[in-house]
């Protein structure tokens, strides 16, 4: 029995054929785990990822959980882990829930880097890169505050509590709006990322708040949501609306002036330097614990020079 056991050992070892020196991994083989499927800012970030690791010789995979959640991302996690990829690019969907599951990954010999969302323990991945989400949401404050005229009441629509980058978002704003007197916040209402809940987050504000000046939208699916709103009550223009992100539904409704202003990320450069920061861990090169990605508030007036910073539906 234990000849056997050994002999079954050894045919595992043998078989892995392109096992690295990192416990046992495939060395060459990358997998990213966006947030979700099938969404612009997750697109773009897995072209720039694609085009990086074609570059630098490793063979990358995306695998995408259906819906952000942490119970969706979760089982995609395992399945990636028991193939051994060299590195793993994910985007946790929630900052501590995602926490064991990744712990695991590691604890098997992956590298792991985080790629715009982030877990709040510290000690697990090796690399985080990301836009500076609290700059970016003071950024939209304001960039609304002016749009408003420094007056009225304003709402945060934000996605998931628990996204580390939407949450820094919304602390970002609400930080930022106290030192414009004249506006007042309503808070932070949650959509669950998904479009059609943040319409009818505005349709309940505005009949609430007939009032409302202006509207911060902490995502793509906010922001999108967020603008159909706006026209449902017949009220574009009037009521202010900043979004984070630059879908090409988001760009149209800039065009369209339904949204005021845009404040576009870098997601191919998150991806690109995501796998810069894999590849280096598995060269046993240095690495960079938390790099700092490019973000820009775009309006109607200045985004045709700026349509480099769109986000992509297809590479
Ligand atoms: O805003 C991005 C991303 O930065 C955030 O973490 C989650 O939502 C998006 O993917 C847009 O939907």
């Amino acid at each position: 029995l234990i000849g056997a056991m050994v002999s079954v050992g050894a045919l595992l070892v043998s078989c892995s054929g392109q096992v690295g020196d990192s416990g046992g991994t495939d060395s060459k083989k990358l997998v990213l785990i966006p947030g979700v499927a099938d969404e612009p800012f997750y697109i773009s970030m897995q072209c720039g990822a694609q085009e990086q690791a074609t570059k630098l010789g490793y063979k990358l995979d995306t695998q995408a959980p259906t819906k952000f959640d942490a119970g969706s991302q979760t089982p995609v996690l395992t399945g990636v882990v028991a193939n051994k990829p060299g590195g793993i690019l994910i985007a946790p969907t929630h900052a501590t829930a995602m926490a064991n599951p990744i712990k695991q990954a590691k604890d098997s010999g992956i590298k792991i880097v985080e790629v715009d969302t982030a877990l709040d323990d510290t000690s697990i991945a090796l690399s985080s890169i990301s836009s500076d989400n609290k700059k970016g949401g003071a950024l939209a404050a304001q960039t609304l505050a002016k749009l408003v005229g420094d007056k009225g009441p304003v709402l945060v629509i934000n996605t998931k509590a628990g996204t580390s980058t939407t949450d820094a978002r919304a602390q970002g704003f609400e930080d930022a709006i106290k030192s414009f007197p004249g506006i007042t916040s309503l808070g932070v209402q949650y959509n669950n990322n998904e479009a059609a809940q943040a319409a009818s987050i505005v349709t309940a504000t505005l009949a609430a708040h007939p009032d409302l000046a202006g509207i911060f939208a902490t995502n793509l699916s906010s922001a999108e949501g967020a603008a159909t709103g706006l026209r449902n009550a017949n009220k574009l223009g009037q009521v202010k609306l900043v979004g984070f992100d630059a879908s090409p539904k988001q760009v149209e409704d800039l065009k369209a002036g339904t949204v005021q202003a845009l404040i576009a990320q870098d997601p191919a450069g998150i991806g690109a330097k995501g796998v810069d920061q894999a590849a280096a861990a598995i060269e046993g090169k240095p690495v960079t614990r938390k790099i700092e990605t490019d973000m820009i508030a775009i309006t109607q007036a200045d985004m045709d020079a700026n349509s480099k910073y769109f986000y992509k539906r297809k590479c």
